[in-house]
This record gives structure tokens, C-alpha cells and sequence, in this order.
């Protein structure tokens, strides 16, 4: 692997973009108040926590009680590892150094129980990883280093594709059916881990599974949702830029942006001109990415994931900024009519078709990426809307909680892990202006990590 060299993937093309987008003066607003609303919300939030959940896995923000994820029944501390950099960049500093006490004292990943992958290593792996970058503890490393142990059992295959599930004790496997983004999203924290740690192990299972996949797109250029790993035959035709396949695109981007890895972005620049070639698709004069049989390119269905909104910054990443403008612009009339972005929307009914916002990130992630490509004060617009909304209608008794129906507003119980990673992150970085933190050279994973541009 490469040392990190490049501008982080969030902070490339920013003059380019400047040009073709100019801020317009006329609408200067002072964020500032509105970065310090968002940075009391999360040092409320994180008290609630701490009083009520401490070290739990996630709270429920509307009765008090917990849940536990990954793992099925025992907790590993996820929220608290998740929020550790936010807390940081936000100059929480007490908060984050009870937190990282708390994983020095408490982190125990040695549990007798089976983790996804794809989402222990986004997530805790990235959480120990960024909260290291944060303060330089190489007990976070340590940690870290430990947790990748665990999941690289189920690297073992013949394709050097993971399978799904690994048991973080025994490192037995489950489930080989799996799909791009499990396979794909994990070179920003795994090759971070070899360059910090040596050993290049990490990086070169990681870069092994994205090779696997990609090898075996179809001659259109497209993958398809679901492969086994064990044989890399495919087990479904459907191509999607949503669930399923999302962050398997951004992490080719974010190799090519962190290591300066020209087969990543080889890679990338192939999937992506597939992708706009064959799935792009306009409705009523708004850009959508329709799910296509990856073969013949055929449209299966016109449904949107909410979790596909993230796209457009990604695409203006890569040099189509005018398509990735133009989807977020579609999620955005989306936004303003309903307030909080529905799971699944139907762009060819014009309706929602999963009523559910599991306090999503991904239209504010979209927005961040956009106004640090082209610093237009319209993104910090799209985010202060996304901000406010959440606070109006997430808030509960004891933290930010998902809906169950975004046409009453009626809440559920739940607040993810990521919420403490991702939008809390984006909002106090689009308004904040901190100095804690580099806009021009930075690298924020699919989660929100902060792997570089954390400024001590
Ligand atoms: C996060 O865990 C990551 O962004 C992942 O890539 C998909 N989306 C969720 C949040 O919605």
C-alpha cells in the first residue's frame, strides 16, 4: 500500500467546482449559532446516554431502555465508540475522554457471539481508528488491531471475499450470500490499520475482496446484489446504487483519495460510467438511478433507498458534478415535502413505499461533500433543513429516536449507532467552520469516521 498522500476524499476539486457553482453572496448567513445548537443537542444526547445506557450498544431514546447491536444480546459499546470523534472535533474534551476511559477499562471484543463484518468494521473498527486519529492513544489502536483479528477469519475463502458473519471468539463463519457493500467496504479503515500498524494483512484482504467482485461484473459493467463468496457466482440480477451495493462505489473512491490507488480509481471511473450509462433515469424533469437487470440493462423497479441519497456528492467527487447536483436536488423537493426523507420512495409514482426514517444521515453526508467540493451556501441550506427537521420531529424524552412514518411523524424507539458518527458530525462541520478540523485535506469514511483531517 501506498502512504496517504492525496487530499481526503471529501476535499478534492474544490476550486474546480467553485467555478462552475459560485457562492452566492446575497444569501450569507452566520452559521455559527446553529453549529453551537447542534453541538448542544449532541452534548444533551450524550448525557442522556451516560446517565441511562452507559456503555449499552444503543439507547432508546423514547422509554430509556437499550438494545444491542451488532452482537445479539451482549454490548460492545457501540454508540460510545461511535460518538467518540464527533465529541472530539465538537471540543466536547471531557466527554470524549470519559468515553475513551471507558474503552480502556470496559472494551472487551473477545465474546462468544457473531458480528456482521461489513458492519463491525464500518463502524467499531472505524469508531477506534478515528477516535486514535483524534488523540494519538495507541490503546485505541490496540483495540482496534484486536477487532480486526476477529473478522479476518471470515476473509478466508477462495474468492478472498468475507463471508457475512464471523463469531468474534471462535472466528467461525456464517452465510457466504452476500453482496457489494460487504465485500467492498473496507480499505479506508483496513489499510489505514496497516499503515499504522505494519502489517500489511489488513489492507491486502481487504483490496483482495474488492478485486474478487469487481472482476466479476457483467459486460455491461455492472454488479449485480447478491454473490456467494465461497464461488463468486452471482445469486440475483439486480444492479442498485442502493442497499446492498452503496459503499462498495464510495470506497473506490475513497482508495483512489486516501492512497492515491489508480486501480481503485480505475475501478471506480469503469463501475460509475455503467452506472450512468445504464441506470440513470428522468422523471418529471428530476435525475433518479433506476435498478436494472445487470445483464441486458433492462429497468426492473423505479424504488429509490433513502440510503442512496448519499450518491450525488459521490458522483460530484468523481467529476459528474451535474449529475450528482441534480440528484440531490431530487431528494431535496423530496425533503421539503415531507420534512424527513421516507426509507423508500418511488420516483415513478411520486410516493413513498416504506413509511420508516431510521434517522438517516445520508442526505446531509450529500450535502457536506457537495459544499466542501464547491462551498455553495446552498448545501449549508439543504443541512440546516435536515438539522431542523430532525429536531423538530426525532427528539425524544432521552435522545434523537427513527420514525416509524414520516407522513405523521410518529417516532419509534431507536437511535442508532451512526447518528453519533454521521450527522451530528456533517452539521457541525458544514456550520462550524472549526478549527479542529482541516477542510481542505480530510478523509471521513462511510460512516462518518474522520480516518485524516482531524487537526490536534
Ligand atoms: C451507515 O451505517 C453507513 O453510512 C453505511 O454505509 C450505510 N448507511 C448507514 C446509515 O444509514
Amino acid at each position: 500500500m501506498r502512504p496517504v498522500t492525496g487530499p481526503g476524499r471529501r476535499g478534492v476539486l474544490g476550486g474546480l467546482l467553485a467555478l462552475a457553482a459560485p457562492v452566492r453572496a446575497a444569501r450569507r448567513t452566520d452559521w455559527h449559532p446553529l453549529a453551537a445548537d447542534v453541538r448542544a443537542e449532541m452534548a444533551w444526547a450524550w448525557d442522556q446516554y451516560r446517565a441511562r445506557a452507559w456503555g449499552k450498544d444503543e439507547i432508546k431514546p423514547v422509554s430509556g431502555g437499550s438494545s444491542t447491536f451488532p452482537l445479539k444480546g451482549q454490548h460492545l459499546g457501540l454508540t460510545l465508540i461511535e460518538a467518540l470523534d464527533t465529541l472530539w472535533v465538537m471540543g466536547l474534551d471531557d466527554r470524549f475522554a470519559d468515553g475513551v476511559a471507558w474503552v480502556r477499562d470496559h472494551a472487551d471484543f473477545a465474546l462468544d457471539g457473531e458480528v456482521s463484518v461489513f458492519e463491525t468494521s464500518i463502524r467499531l473498527v472505524g469508531g477506534l481508528l478515528s477516535a486514535h486519529h483524534a488523540c494519538g492513544d495507541p490503546m485505541l489502536l490496540a483495540r482496534a488491531r484486536d477487532l480486526a483479528d476477529r473478522l479476518l477469519p471470515a476473509f478466508a475463502t477462495p474468492t478472498g471475499m468475507p463471508y457475512r458473519f464471523v463469531n468474534l471468539l471462535t472466528g467461525a463463519v456464517r452465510d457466504p450470500a452476500t453482496n457489494p457493500a460487504e465485500v467492498g467496504t473496507f480499505l479506508p479503515e483496513w489499510g489505514t490499520l496497516s499503515r499504522l500498524t505494519g502489517d500489511p494483512r489488513y489492507h491486502d484482504a481487504a483490496m483482495k475482496a474488492v478485486r474478487a467482485c469487481y472482476a466479476r461484473r457483467s459486460r455491461l459493467d455492472l454488479l449485480a446484489v447478491k454473490i456467494d463468496c465461497r464461488t463468486g457466482e452471482w445469486l440475483d440480477r439486480r444492479a442498485t446504487i442502493g442497499s446492498y451495493a452503496d459503499s462498495f462505489y464510495e470506497y473506490l473512491w475513497d482508495g483512489w483519495q486516501l492512497y492515491g490507488d489508480r486501480e481503485c480509481k480505475a475501478m471506480f471511473d469503469t463501475c460509475i460510467a455503467a452506472i450512468l450509462r445504464h441506470q440513470r433515469d428522468r422523471r418529471d424533469g428530476r435525475l433518479w438511478f433506476a435498478d436494472v437487470d445487470f445483464e441486458t440493462g433492462a429497468i426492473l423497479n423505479t424504488r429509490q433507498d433513502e440510503l442512496a441519497s448519499f450518491f450525488g456528492g459521490l458522483l460530484a467527487q468523481g467529476g459528474h458534478a451535474r449529475d450528482g447536483i441534480a440528484y440531490t436536488d431530487s431528494w431535496a423537493a423530496v425533503q421539503a415535502r415531507y420534512g424527513v426523507l421516507p426509507e423508500e420512495w418511488d420516483y415513478a409514482a411520486a410516493a413513498p413505499t416504506q413509511l420508516g426514517n431510521a434517522l438517516r444521515p445520508e442526505l446531509a453526508d450529500a450535502a457536506f461533500t457537495l459544499w466542501l467540493l464547491d462551498r455553495d451556501e446552498r448545501w449549508r441550506h439543504l443541512a440546516a433543513d435536515h438539522f431542523r427537521a430532525m429536531r423538530r420531529w426525532h427528539r425524544a424524552a432521552y435522545g434523537y429516536t427513527d420514525l416509524a412514518d414520516v407522513t405523521t411523524k410518529r417516532q419509534a424507539d431507536h437511535c442508532p449507532g451512526y447518528w453519533w458518527s454521521e450527522q451530528m458530525k456533517y452539521y457541525w462541520l458544514i456550520f462550524s467552520d472549526t478549527p479542529r478540523f482541516d477542510y481542505r485535506r480530510n478523509y471521513l469514511s462511510t460512516e462518518g469516521n474522520v480516518l485524516l483531517g482531524l487537526v490536534r
